[in-house]
């Protein structure tokens, strides 16, 4: 039996994390060989859904659940975790002013970007889920300076996903036949899915879908799948969002398929002309608890507007969280 790994969960009582824990303990994410100590931490108002969640979970009697730490201290939290999926945060409300969103991020990213810092595991792997998930990644990143800046990445998967399936659907195959979709830049309506490398069953996507297809359904479609599902369900995204954050954890940590890539939100060395440091969704190739980005990818006309539109968004914000960032 292989020694049990810490995993933090924030936002524990929420709807992502009630998806998202009854899985990890049930080693979806990990692995069936891998035992977990759940820390879950919560706002203090919280803390008594919270207990409720503590009780399930060990009324579930998972073999691979060892302990549960539940706290309303991040510090407590972050306490020898190899693994943080950040999922608390305050989304965007009606009459939000962008400047506010941030500012209230803020002041949730950046303690636990001290904390992580101060308490986690030096390898620790840090998902940010919150939104806006990319930047809320940056401020925890830059609160965090002894850690790797690389140990901090924000979720597009759930995009990938939507993109896989809305294509399985179009061309009658399976996604498990399609490869190398790509979902680039910020987790928002400006995200760019792009199929110019992806395959079906082996042929190119492209040549299998036409082009007004593909700009006037299939990418809204994808960028607005999230307001969709708030529509129909009366509340956001739950467990498709689990779930794929518990694709984007399990993929770093066991690699991916041959052949294939997965889109991550990761920092930016400059690939693809992105200015660097923003935490930006890229191609990324997996192996041995490490991403590295899919280089030398053909881009067109076409992808290079999108691709540099969701990169404008993302330098916005950063410009607007810039005193979070510690320089
Ligand atoms: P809920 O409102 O159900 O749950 C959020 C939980 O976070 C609440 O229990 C709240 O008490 C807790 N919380 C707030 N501040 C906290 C803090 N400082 N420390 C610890 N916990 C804190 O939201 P839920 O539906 O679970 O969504 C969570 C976040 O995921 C939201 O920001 C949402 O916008 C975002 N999403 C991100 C997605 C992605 O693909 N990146 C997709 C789904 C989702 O929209």
């Amino acid at each position: 039996m292989k020694t049990p790994v810490r995993v933090a969960v924030t936002g524990a009582a929420g709807q992502i994390g009630y998806a998202l824990l009854f899985r990890i303990a049930a080693g979806d994410m990990l692995g069936k060989d891998q035992p977990v100590i759940l820390h879950l931490l919560e706002i203090t108002p919280a803390l008594p859904a919270l207990q409720g969640v503590v009780m399930e979970l060990n009324d579930c009697a998972f073999p691979l659940l060892h302990g549960i730490v539940a706290t309303d201290d991040a510090n407590v939290a972050f306490k020898d975790v190899d693994f943080a999926l950040l999922v608390g945060s305050r989304p965007r409300g009606p009459g939000m002013e962008r400047k506010d969103l941030l500012e209230i991020n803020g002041g949730i990213f950046a303690p636990q970007g001290k904390a992580l810092n101060a308490h986690a595991k030096r390898h620790v792997k840090v998902l940010v889920v919150g939104n806006p998930a990319n930047t809320n990644a940056l401020i925890a990143q830059a609160n965090a300076p002894d850690l790797d800046p690389k140990c901090f990445t924000a979720m597009v998967r759930l995009d990938h996903n939507r993109a896989l399936s809305l294509l399985a659907e179009k061309t009658g195959t399976h996604t498990t036949g399609i490869r190398k979709v790509t979902v680039w830049g910020n987790h928002s309506s400006t995200q760019y899915p792009d199929l110019h490398h992806a395959s079906v069953d082996g042929k190119p996507a492209l040549a299998l879908v036409d082009q007004a297809w593909y700009e006037k359904d299939f990418i809204p479609v994808v960028q607005q799948r999230g307001a969709a599902i708030i529509k129909a369900r009366g509340a956001s995204s739950a467990a498709s969002a689990a779930s794929a954050a518990i694709d984007h954890m399990r993929t770093w940590v066991m690699g991916t398929a041959e052949g294939d890539w997965v889109s991550m939100s990761i920092p930016s060395e400059g690939s693809y002309g992105i200015a660097p440091g923003l935490i930006f969704g890229y191609p990324v190739t997996c192996k041995d608890g490490k991403y590295t980005i899919v280089q030398g990818l053909a881009i067109n006309e076409f992808s290079r507007a999108r691709i540099a539109a969701t990169e404008k968004e993302l330098r916005e914000e950063r410009a607007g969280v810039e005193h979070l960032l510690g320089r």
